[in-house]
């Protein structure tokens, strides 16, 4: 089943046809009229007449997130405020927030991005589909319900947490589809156990949209067998709109919208394209986008581009689930947290002395952070009052920043490992 035949069967060279058009089209108008672009253009002495080929886009410059928080708010935005319908927000490098907008039409190609998605792996007007990723400013929330409604199915915008409630609802009202986080998937069926429910056999799920972190084909597996769905990946980045692409029933890598989106593997190191099968960083351009188009934005993500065309007959690209990231991000609940914004907030506290060190564990399927930080001489001390009220302090100023809650452990001075090399402060303990 296709929710755009023309779109996703489109013969190849018929493919790169449009997408070169639609290049050529996005670097005419953001050289002509974004100062933005121009001057990155400028800088990498490229100009629009030098697109003369879809290969030509390894000409252009790459954009980085940093790009986006030094444009922060709104100086890459290619559409009058007065367009813009809509903002979702991630986080950044460092404190500083990315924020990216949406006209109209781009909501409605995101939209559209779903529906396709969806309907690749079967989910339609026959289906009531719990959405319990976050609404608000996460993309997963309000990115798969309107994806859901728009193939016809019934939602329930439950949202994360609550998970009992979550559960008779999914009972109740005869849920067959859910999209979550895989952790969360994991954690509803810890809570369905302790509650005397089997999901398998008292519930009619049937399919699970499951993505916002990396999985494993073992997890996988281990939900399908207990809790008698198919589970599928899901992909996205906001930067790029929120989730948009999906495994179909194939289960064989994530199809990409090449009418949309423009892929490139780059090796993180050279910088330079890989071929298909080469492991490298995932880098997109975005096609079609009017509020906030991207030009060779490096996602950082691990991946490798598959040749072959998909048994389920699109001819769309297709990418390899993701392996990784070539940098330090670490996804917490789903939320995105760097190791640098840790820092950021810990600088600030002059009670902090230079050394922490952050880990991350999985227990009972959901995530935990810890922080341990070191304390300046003068600010060690023995009065457990006073050290209680600064591992609030400390564990409020995380929470503020990062939107996670953080465990907090103080640290005496000269307590923590130094490092000679390049520091090594992040120990991910979560397997699976
Ligand atoms: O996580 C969008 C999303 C929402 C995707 C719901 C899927 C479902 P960000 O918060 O900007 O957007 O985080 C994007 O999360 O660059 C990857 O590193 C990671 N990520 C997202 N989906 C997957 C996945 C959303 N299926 C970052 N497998 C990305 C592995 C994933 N990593």
């Amino acid at each position: 089943m296709y929710w755009n035949r023309r779109m996703e069967c489109m013969p190849v060279g018929k493919l790169r046809k449009l997408q070169y058009e639609r290049l050529k089209g996005l670097v005419n108008n953001l050289y002509s009229f974004n100062p933005f672009y121009r001057d990155k253009m400028k800088a990498a002495d490229v100009r629009p007449d030098d697109i003369s080929s879809l290969s030509d886009v390894s000409k252009l410059p790459f954009m980085n997130k940093s790009d986006l928080r030094d444009n922060y708010p709104t100086k890459m935005f290619t559409a009058p405020i007065r367009d813009v319908v809509r903002y979702h927000v991630s986080s950044g490098t460092t404190g500083k927030p990315t924020l990216v907008g949406y006209t109209k039409n781009d909501i409605e190609l995101w939209t559209e991005s779903l529906a396709r998605a969806l309907t690749s792996i079967g989910i339609g007007s026959e289906d009531v589909m719990q959405v319990s990723y976050g609404y608000g400013l996460f993309t997963g929330g309000l990115g798969l319900h309107y994806g859901a409604e728009r193939v016809g199915a019934t939602v329930i915008p439950s949202g994360t947490g609550g998970t009992e409630r979550q559960l008779e609802l999914m009972m109740d009202l005869d849920v067959t589809a859910i999209a979550c986080t895989p952790s969360y998937l994991m954690h509803m069926a810890d809570v369905a156990k302790r509650m005397g429910i089997n999901i398998r056999k008292d519930t009619k799920l049937k399919r699970a949209v499951l993505g916002a972190e990396p999985w494993s084909d073992n997890m996988r597996n281990h939900m399908e067998s207990e809790l008698g769905i198919q589970a599928y990946d899901i992909y996205g980045t906001s930067e790029i709109s929120g989730p948009m692409f999906t495994e179909c029933t194939e289960k064989n890598g994530l199809h990409i919208w090449g009418d949309m989106m423009l892929t490139e593997i780059i090796d993180p190191d050279t910088l330079e394209p890989l071929g298909p099968g080469e492991e490298g960083e995932l880098v997109m351009t975005v096609l079609t986008k009017e509020a906030m188009p991207m030009i060779r934005y490096r996602i950082k993500d691990l991946t490798s581009v598959m040749d072959a065309e998909c048994g389920c007959g699109r001819t769309s690209p297709r990418i390899k689930r993701i392996t990784g990231r070539s940098d330090d991000m670490l996804i917490i609940r789903g939320i995105n947290v760097f190791p640098s914004q840790v820092e950021h907030t810990l600088m600030q506290i002059p009670q902090v002395g230079g050394q922490y060190m952050i880990s991350v564990d999985r227990i009972n399927s959901l995530d935990y952070m810890t922080v341990q930080v070191e304390l300046k001489p003068d600010a060690f001390s023995d009065k457990v009052d006073d050290m209680l009220k600064l591992k609030k302090y400390i564990s409020n100023e995380l929470k503020k920043y990062l939107n996670i809650s953080v465990e907090v452990e103080l640290m005496p001075p000269g307590s923590l490992p130094r490092f000679e090399g390049k520091a090594k402060r992040v120990t991910d303990r979560r397997k699976m």
